[in-house]
This record gives structure tokens, sequence and C-alpha cells, in this order.
């Protein structure tokens, strides 16, 4: 017998799922809009993905497999509906990936199937997350995650340390998965890793972020590019950095490719995080570069500062002043949907256009990497702009 209490949650839950989302007309900057709730929130999760329904095996209706956080999704516009594939993250700190959709991508996301699962690759692997989604030419959808393990290395005091590395999946109907091996390239540790949707130069490439440590890059770090000839066996053979970290920018202390670059006539477009330190802890956020359509290891436009920063209660979660970024659609009209998870918690959306996200990305003032040169821009501006004011 189903438990009584099922239906009230099921029916609050109804409610959630099914509240319209609204622009957020308090934030403008002109270049995304922001709306005023969440579209995926650990609420979201299906109740029979978490309670055990039967009332005898379950007669004070307790939540037997909780979630704790739902956050970092990979995104697809497919067969007309915006996929999103959730990190979902359990009480026990594992997460596994979920696919929501919704027929216009602001609101009524609804978890489907059950969570994904594929072939074993990798019995040490122990977390999977932050998975890209990527239609690529040959005609396979790819999902390429963070797959984590225990450092085998750590003395035995430790442990917490891990080695991450780039796990690869590829499905054509988001149904059946089939898991391929991990993606090899010289660097101990790799997390973002993101395929490239075009051949280039009849190759698969990847943008990566090779690293020495778990948490610090140590001596790597920056968004690097490099190709792989087989992509049943992946390895990248040379790994070129391309968006370097650097003193005193918002991504000063490591950086990461969001989702797959999105083509536009003037380039491709980057949405990236980069993260630096401050005495509350480390701040994410995102920035956007610009790579040539002809030569896509040459960064053409980089605007100064962040692009999207945590704003308002995105502020506060699991991991706090964090905004992070693995997912963005574009639809047949260039509308483009970027799904981002504020503080390692819940699954937001901003939208814009490609003609906006060109216009930002090339018409933003640079960083100058020095307060007098950012003086001076500031200046320049109000001078423009106090004489058009005059009328002069
Ligand atoms: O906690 C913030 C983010 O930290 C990691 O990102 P990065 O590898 O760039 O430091 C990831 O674990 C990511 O999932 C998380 O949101």
């Amino acid at each position: 017998m189903i438990h009584e209490k099922y239906k009230q949650l099921l029916e609050q839950q109804e409610q959630l799922i099914t509240r319209q989302n609204e622009v957020n007309t308090e934030f403008y900057n002109g270049v995304y809009d922001r709306y005023q709730y969440p579209v995926i929130t650990r609420h979201h999760v299906p109740i029979h993905w978490r309670f055990d329904l039967n009332a005898q095996s379950n007669p004070h209706f307790m939540e037997r497999l909780g979630i704790n956080a739902t956050l970092n999704p990979g995104a697809i516009y497919f067969e007309g509906k915006y996929y999103i594939v959730v990190r979902t993250e359990g009480l026990d700190r594992k997460s596994f990936f979920a696919l929501a959709v919704s027929d216009n991508g602001i609101d009524n996301f609804r978890f489907i199937d059950t969570p994904l699962t594929w072939d074993d690759a990798d019995p040490e692997e122990t977390n999977m997350y932050d998975m890209r989604l990527v239609k690529h030419e040959d005609g396979y959808i790819y999902g390429i995650y963070c797959s984590e393990k225990h450092d085998p290395e750590a003395p035995a005091f430790d442990t917490s340390s891990a080695v991450a590395q780039a796990g690869l999946v590829r499905t054509k109907d988001l149904k059946t998965w089939e898991r391929m091996p991990n993606i090899e390239t010289k660097s101990p540790q790799q997390r973002n890793v993101v395929l490239h949707p075009e051949f280039v130069d009849g190759k698969y490439a990847f943008y990566t972020r090779p690293q020495d440590g778990f948490i610090s890059t140590g001596s790597g770090g920056g968004i690097a590019f490099g190709t792989c000839d087989n992509i049943e066996r992946p390895f990248i053979e040379h790994e070129e950095v391309i968006d370097e970290r650097r003193y005193h920018t918002v991504y000063e202390v490591k950086n990461g490719q969001g989702p797959a670059p999105l083509k536009t006539d003037k380039g491709w477009i980057h949405i990236a995080h980069g993260v630096r330190n401050t005495a509350a802890g480390l701040r994410y956020v995102l920035y956007t570069f610009a790579t040539s359509l002809e030569d896509p290891t040459k960064v053409i436009a980089k605007p100064g500062g962040h692009f999207i920063a945590p704003y308002d209660d995105e502020r506060v979660g699991d991991v706090s002043n964090v905004i992070f970024c693995n997912g963005a659609v574009v639809n047949e009209k260039n509308e483009v949907f970027i799904y981002y998870a504020s503080s390692d918690t819940r699954v937001h959306v901003a939208t814009t256009t490609l003609e906006k996200l060109v216009d930002y990305t090339f018409n933003t003032p640079e960083d100058t990497f020095r307060s007098l040169g950012s003086a001076a821009q500031r200046k320049a501006l109000i001078e423009a702009n106090e004489q058009l004011l005059q009328g002069k």
C-alpha cells in the first residue's frame, strides 16, 4: 500500500515544478536576463527517487535516500526541447547524473527516466560530476565528466586527496549511453575537459585544464587546447594553454572552460569560470572570451572582469560565493540559455542572444591589468557621455 503522505508531497512538488518563471526585473545589465526562481533545486527531484513509498516498509514515511544538492548541469537543445544533465548529489556526497527536460528552457523542468548509468569501465572511480554535453559533427552526443578517485599516492593518513580525470560517454538518443575509456593526457590531473563540437584539421579537439594538484592547479592551470585522432582510444598528446590565469584578475587562481564554445559569424564564444582567492575563500565567477573560427587556439577578444557573478541569494550555499557553468544551448532563434549553478547548490538560467553575446564579448573593454588603466577607461567613458549629454 502506498503511504498516504505521498500524495501530499507530490501535490506540493507539482506546484513547485509548474510554477511560472519570470524575468527578474530588479536586475538589468543589457547583456542577459536573470530569472526570479532557480530552474532546478533538490526539491525538484522526484519523490519516488528519495522515499520508499510502501507504507509497510516505511511506516513513518522517512526519506531513505535524500538529495543534498542539484548543480552544474550539462545542457543540450535536442528535438525542440531543453535537456539538462544535472549533477545530483545525494546525502552520501556521491554525485550522479540525471536528465531533466523543459519545453521552454526557463521553467517546468522535470526529471525523467532514472539516474544515468552505464558499464563500469573503472572500478576505482568514486565520484562523477560536471558533465559537458556536446553534439559533435560525427553524429554522436558526447558527455565528458570529471571522474574522481582517491589519490593512490596519498599517505595513509590523507583520506581526502583525490585524482581527477576526464570520463567519456556517448549517446545518440539521451537514453542509451556507451561508456568509453577515460581521456588520457600527460597531465597528472584533469578537470573541466570539454569537446569542441567540430573536427579541427580532421581531428577531435578538446579544451583541457592540466593541473598538478586536486584543488590547486599547481604549476599547471589555464584553459588548454589539444587534439586526438581516435575518440575510441582518446589520448591528447599535446596541450597548448590558450587562456592563462593571471595576477589580479577574476581568473587569478584558476580557470576552466565551461560548456563547449558557441559558434558565431565573428568567432567561437567561450563561457568560462575564473577563480580568485579572498579572505572568505575562493570566489568563482564566469567570464567570456572569443577564439578565431580559422584557428581555435587564438583568442581574439576578451572582456575585462566577470560576466556572471553570485547575485543576492546566489551567494550562499554548500560552497558559498560560487557561480559555475558547464551547460549553455542555442535554439533555432539564436536565443541562448545559460544554465549555471549558484554556490554548488541549485541551478539557474540566464537568457540572452548570440548577437548580444558577440556584442558583449567584442565590445566590452579589456582588462588593463592596472588600476590606473581601469580609471582611464572609465574617465574616457564619462567624458564621452558628458559631451553627449551636453549635446556637443
Ligand atoms: O566548488 C566550486 C567548483 O569547484 C570545482 O571547480 P574547479 O575544478 O574549477 O576548481 C568543481 O568541483 C566544481 O564542480 C565546483 O562547482
